[in-house]
């Protein structure tokens, strides 16, 4: 049968992952986007998780490989394998808590410091189901992503609103990279540290030491 493929073939796999404070609902964003699921007394999360979701993108299969860790600082697992080979972040604030908005910065610094320049980044205010509560505008959220160059969204998890679109235009985003980077084969332009056509990102490193570092997966 012609088209079959075997669950774990893909053409790219890319890393991506999630940064916000504690309780901005990064664990719930990533459940809904891979299982459709929501957990509304979900606990903080210990170490880091992962969680996988593959998409059809121009007839290629794009295997996004989703990190997710604790906001709070005493439960974060060693940051450089966690940032290490990321092609793509999501930075969650809560649009209920000016201070998660206040720390995006301090945040985005850090990604910064830890990866590629070419790494997509997009902000995410999420809750945004919580319309009484606002207490941060969509017009800070926007220009606030565009004094820093990144894309934006508000997300609500628990509504599902906007979760794929955030997460499909950041796979779609750095496939645009990737794949621009395969026409013009043989260029080391800025887009260089993203993965090529058919190279993979070696996951199975920061995995290893994570897990001796007594860390969890799911
Ligand atoms: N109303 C509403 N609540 C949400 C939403 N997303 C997450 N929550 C709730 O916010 C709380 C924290 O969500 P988590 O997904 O665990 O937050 P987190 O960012 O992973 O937190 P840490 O793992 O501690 O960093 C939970 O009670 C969720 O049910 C949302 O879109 N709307
Ligand atoms: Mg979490």
């Amino acid at each position: 049968m012609s088209g079959y493929r075997p669950d774990d073939e893909y053409d790219y796999l890319f890393k991506l992952v999630l940064i916000g404070d504690s309780g901005v609902g990064k664990s719930n964003l990533l459940s809904r986007f891979t299982k459709n699921e929501f957990n509304l007394e979900s606990k903080s999360t210990i170490g880091v998780e992962f969680a996988t979701k593959s998409l059809n993108i121009d007839g290629k299969v794009v295997k996004a490989q989703i990190w997710d860790t604790a906001g709070q600082e005493r439960y974060r697992a060693i940051t450089s394998a966690y940032y290490r080979g990321a092609v793509g972040a999501l930075l969650v604030y809560d649009v209920t808590q000016v201070s998660t908005f206040g720390n995006v910065g301090r945040w985005l610094k850090e990604l910064r410091e830890h990866t590629d320049p070419n790494i997509v980044v997009m902000l995410i205010g999420n809750k945004s189901d919580l319309r009484h509560l606002v207490a941060v505008s969509i017009e800070d959220g926007k220009a606030f992503a565009e004094k820093e160059s990144v894309y934006f969204m508000e997300t609500s998890a628990l509504e599902a609103t906007n979760v794929e679109n955030a997460f499909i235009e950041v796979i779609n985003q750095i496939y645009k990279v990737v794949s621009k980077r395969a026409v013009e084969a043989g260029s080391d332009g800025p887009a260089s540290a993203l993965p090529s056509k058919g190279e993979t990102i070696n996951v199975k490193e920061e995995a290893s030491i994570l897990k001796r570092i007594g860390c969890c997966s799911n």
